[in-house]
Order: structure tokens, then sequence, then C-alpha cells
């Protein structure tokens, strides 16, 4: 009786393990090895595969700067749902691999940040995409029971590490998924915007990953709201002199390099990446705080190339990496209505199971654009979709938007912008970014009302809408401006402004949600390569592109566009008087100046939307 009990337990568990291939793994065995690149250095990797493995399976590769180590649970086994983000996807099988970037952790050799891909123009040179290379080309004759097939995928940094492997991949990298990869470090992402130098992200993150080769540091800040120390930082040229006396590569570079010079083309994305060489899916938050722009206009950048059908895209109402945390059902106050991280994993399992193990029918969407304020997921065959209907939507002199053109030939808005009050990017306290309480993965939901009665921030507001207006695809703002001074920022919000009054969620009342915002450094207007500054009281146009968005504005909520010249700590400030070099701007530098946004038949400033007929 016991015999048998036993005999039947067995059976039961073998049965298990075999179907366990598909979807029910349970436990994984860690291993890990120092694997060579072509140039001798040695890669620490770990490799974790599925404890009770009956057949051949395919890897999984996730790069990191951030340590290995840290991405995995400690112990030699380890359970699939200690996987975190990748429970969905270990559950079904893989051979999981983990490996710290050249110079991190408890790999050799020298870390760089956002190392460029040197191979494309000089074969003898190792990059992040030869590193990705040479491990799989290990892998595949090193660990025992795959199937000769890889994928990658990676958030963010890990996000770009997989874009990176996709240019001249080795043959067995069957697919790859860039989430929140950044594209360009000088036009959008995590250094600058349009030029405008991201000052707590640059200043934070350098020390992050650059203070130590194996920790990544948080910057000791003496106080909890960093509001004010930024601001007793004075001008930029204090943060070598008083904290990081030129020890951190990272800043150096942002010091040196203030203009859209070689140094950044040579690091963008948007310079080596041109055709999709396999399957890629690129993974977006509308609310991502880090890298908005980089999975947009690559997917659009490679879209133009895609001959094959291999290049594919999600969106989604997530802040960075969202998707992969808890289940995404809302951010702040705003709710999704469903499990929109739940959704998206079983998504992504698809997509690897069906390139890796020829799982499913390979029918993927070409987009998949969550849809927020109707919270509905939408697929679209082209993004943005091409039936949108371009529409203006005006600015007037009565602080009011119209779809109708000023027809007055004179008629602007003029506020003092003052470099000595910049304008918080949100309401204070301000944590440091990944400090402990940060609030710094919602912020781009936050309530606009904490500015809108600043004098230095100006405000146009519509009717209320009569019915909804679905808006889906690129948002660009066109501002025709002047100012007292030589040099100005911009930062354009499109705004959807709840009911005043709603009984039916009350909470939410008047809540001023930003649809769409970005920031434009003005001495950038005609060229990033070569900044200019303003004449003042010349009116210039500025064209600010504030990204995708696939948004319906309901009936009730208003239309509302916002514009302001700071956005503090979050961009450094625009000392307003034109010098070669910000960062080393002297403190007299940073004067008070007025700025003009026109609203008039000659000047017209407005926002682009694209409109659907839904
Ligand atoms: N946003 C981070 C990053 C990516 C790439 C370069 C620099 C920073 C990250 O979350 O990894």
């Amino acid at each position: 009786m016991r015999k048998s009990l036993l005999l039947s337990t067995i059976l039961l568990s073998l049965y298990a393990n075999l179907f366990a291939q598909t979807d029910t793994v349970s436990q994984y065995t860690k291993k890990t090895y120092m694997i060579p690149m072509r140039d001798g250095t040695k890669l620490f990797t770990i490799v974790l595969s599925p404890t009770y493995q009956t057949g051949p399976l395919p890897f999984l590769i996730e790069r990191t700067p951030y340590g290995a180590e840290n991405a995995v649970r400690k112990g030699d086994v380890i359970s699939s749902n200690a996987f975190g983000p990748f429970e969905t996807i270990a559950k079904a099988g893989y051979i999981l691999v983990f490996q710290d970037l050249r110079g991190k952790f408890n790999s050799e050799g020298t870390f760089e940040m956002n190392r460029p891909l040197y191979h494309v123009l000089d074969k003898t040179k190792t990059d992040e995409s030869t590193d990705a290379y040479d491990g799989i080309d290990w892998l595949l004759k090193n660990i025992p029971n795959n199937n000769g097939k890889a994928g990658i995928l990676g958030i963010s940094y890990g996000g770009y590490l997989a874009l990176d492997a996709s240019v001249d991949p080795h043959p067995a990298l069957k697919a790859s998924s860039p989430q929140a990869s950044p594209t360009d470090m000088f036009l959008g992402d995590d250094f600058h915007h349009n030029g405008a130098f991201r000052l707590s992200y640059g200043f934070e993150y350098s020390y992050l990953v650059e203070n130590e080769k194996e920790a990544n540091s948080d910057f000791p800040f003496p106080q909890y709201d960093v509001f004010s120390w930024y601001l007793t930082l004075g001008s930029l040229k204090n943060v070598n002199d008083k904290y990081y006396h030129n020890r951190l590569p990272s800043w150096n570079d942002f010091a040196k390099h203030p203009n859209y010079d070689s140094f950044w083309v040579r690091q963008s994305m948007l310079t080596t990446v041109r055709t999709p060489q396999l399957p890629i899916l690129h993974v977006g938050g509308y609310y991502d705080q880090e890298d908005l722009n980089g999975p947009q206009i690559m997917y659009e950048q490679l879209e133009k190339k895609d001959s094959f059908n291999r290049n594919f895209i999600v969106l989604g109402p997530w802040f960075h990496g969202g998707w992969m945390r808890g289940k995404a059902d809302s951010l702040g106050k705003i709710d999704f209505g469903s499990k929109t991280a739940v959704w998206f994993q079983a998504l992504q399992k698809q997509w690897f199971d069906y390139w890796l193990k020829g799982i499913g029918d390979g029918k993927f969407a070409e987009a998949n654009c969550f849809q927020t304020g109707s919270n509905q997921w939408k697929t679209y065959s082209a993004w943005p979709p091409k039936q949108a209907q371009l529409k203006k939507l005006y600015t007037t002199a009565s602080h009011t938007v119209s779809f109708t053109k000023p027809a007055a030939a004179s008629g602007a808005v003029s506020y003092v912008s003052d470099p000595a009050t910049p304008v918080p990017y949100r309401a204070q306290p301000i944590e440091a970014t990944y400090g402990t309480g940060s609030r710094w993965r919602q912020w781009q939901v936050d309530d606009q009302r904490f500015v809108t009665s600043r004098p230095d921030v100006i405000s146009f507001t519509g009717d209320s809408l009569t019915e909804a207006l679905t808006v889906t695809g690129k948002i660009t703002a066109h501002v025709f401006a002047s100012t007292t001074a030589s040099d100005a920022d911009f930062v354009v919000k499109l705004i959807d402004v709840y009911p005043n009054f709603d009984p039916k969620n009350l909470a939410m009342s008047g809540y001023e949600l930003p649809i769409a915002m970005e920031v434009f450094r003005g001495r950038f207007r005609k060229s990033f390569a070569k900044p200019e500054p303003f004449t003042p009281g010349k009116p210039e146009e500025i064209v600010i592109s504030l990204h995708d968005i696939n948004h319906t504005f309901l009936k009730g909520h208003h239309l509302m566009i916002q514009v302001q010249s700071s956005w503090f700590p979050l961009i450094d400030r625009n000392p307003q008087r034109y010098v070669p070099n910000i960062f080393e701007a002297k403190e007299s530098d940073f004067i008070k100046a007025t700025h003009t946004v026109y609203c008039n038949s000659q000047y017209a400033t407005y926002v682009e939307l694209p409109v659907m007929e839904e």
C-alpha cells in the first residue's frame, strides 16, 4: 500500500514536471560562471535552470549594471514565485541568465555609462552588443539541455542593453524586448529633455552607479526635502567644486558636453539602431518618469525599415517599469479599471513562448496601446493610427483654449520667471529620487493645482466638454514666445481637468491630471548642436514634442494647456542670461526675465492633437 502510494507520488511529480516545461515550473537551481569575452575580460553570470528540467529549453537573458546578484533571490535553489517580475515567465520554464556588465559588481573590466556601439564602426572593438553576443555563444556551448535559442529583455538600463544586443545579434538570439529603454540621452530620457539638463536625476544617478564598483550608492543628502538643497547648490559648477571633485565620469561628461555634439550623437541609439534585425517588442509607459521617450522614438525609427514585420510596441498607463511591479491597476489617485501589469505579463510570456519555443500562432498586434480615460486596451495595425485627424488647440489671450485660431492681430500673456524662486516640478517635500518615501514614481499624474495659481505659471482652460474627445498619437506644441532676456526654458502641459464638482467621485472633483508634458531649452530652438541666444522681445516659434498618448477626455471634463519656465529640481535652472555653457554659469548670470506667450493671428500658440472618431 505504502509502496504504491510512493510510486503514484513519483509518477504524479514526474507528470507535473513534464507539464512544467509549459507553465508550472516551481524551482530553479542556481550556478555562477565567469564568462570570457573576445578580449579576455570575464563577466560574472548567474544561470538558473529548472531543477527538474526534462527537455531542452531556451535562454532568457537580462544584463544589468545594478548587480546580477541583486536581481536574484539568495540561495542555490529558488522557487519560481520568488522571481517577482519574472514569475509568470519563470513558471513557464526558461533557462534564466543574469549578467553583470563590464566593470560593475563581480565582472571584470571598466564600466562606461551608456557605452556606444563601438563595433559598428570598428569591428575590433567590444561593446554591450559584442558582450551579449559572446555571452550567448558561451552559454550555447556550455550550459546543457538548451534548445539553441535565446531571448533578451530588460527594463531601462536593462532595456537599453536588450536593444544593444539586437544590433548585429548572435544568430541564436531570436527575440528581444527592450522595455523603457532610453534612446537618446540629450533629446529625451534620463539625462536631458530637449537639451534641458535633468538635474536631480543626472546628479543622483551618476553617484548611484559610479561612486562605487560593487554597490548602488545613494547620495548622502543632509535633508529629506531636497528642493532647497538643490537651490542652495547654486551654479552647477559647484557640483565638482564641492562634492564630486571630478571623480564621476558621467557628471564630467554632462559638464563637458552641454550641446548635442559628437559625444551624444555617437552614444545615441538613433545613430546605430537602424533596422529590426530580429523580432523586437518595445514597451513604454505614458507616465514613465525616466524613459518615456525612448521606446516611442525607437519603435518609430525601426518601423520605417520593418519590411519583415518584426517591430512591435506596447504602451500602457505606467510609471518606469510599472508593468513589472504589482498589479498596475492605478497610479497615485488615478484608477485604470483593471490589472494592467498582469495583462502585460501574460502577453510577454506569449511573446517569448512563440519566438523561443514555437508555442502559439504568433499573431501579435502591431501595437497594444492602453487608452486612459476610457480605461481600455486597444490594438492598432499602425502606430500612431493613421485615421486620427490633426486638430490645433489654440491658446487665447483670455486664458481659454479653442479649436478656432485667434482672429485678433494682438493678444499675448506674459509672466515673470525668476531663477531664485523656480516652480517645483511636484509638491514638496521632494524626496531624494530613490530615497525613503520617494513619490518619484507617481509625480507625472500629480494634481497640477499645486502650481496653477502661481503667477509664473500660465493656464488656458476650455469649456466643459459636451462629448468625450479621444486623442491618439503624437502631441506637438507650437509655442510662439519672446523674452526680455536672452535664454529661456518652456514647459508645456496638456491637462485633463475633471469636473469641478463630481458627486460620484467627490475627491477627484477639479483634479488637474497631466496627460502630456515636456520641457524645451529655448537656446536649442533652431539646432541642438548650435545653440543661439534669443533677441530680447522678438517672438520665435518653439516646437515641442509632447510624445504619444491615447487618452479620452470624458464628457464634462475640460482641456487645459499650461506653460511655465522652470521645473525644479527635475530640470536645472536656466540662468536666462545666455552663457555658452550653463554648467559654468556664474551666480550673477541667473536673472529674472519676463516671458511672453503669443496668442494672436500672426503668432498663434497651439497644441496639435490627433483626434480619433471612436
Ligand atoms: N533610468 C535608468 C537608466 C537607464 C539607462 C541609463 C541611465 C539610467 C534605469 O532605470 O536603469
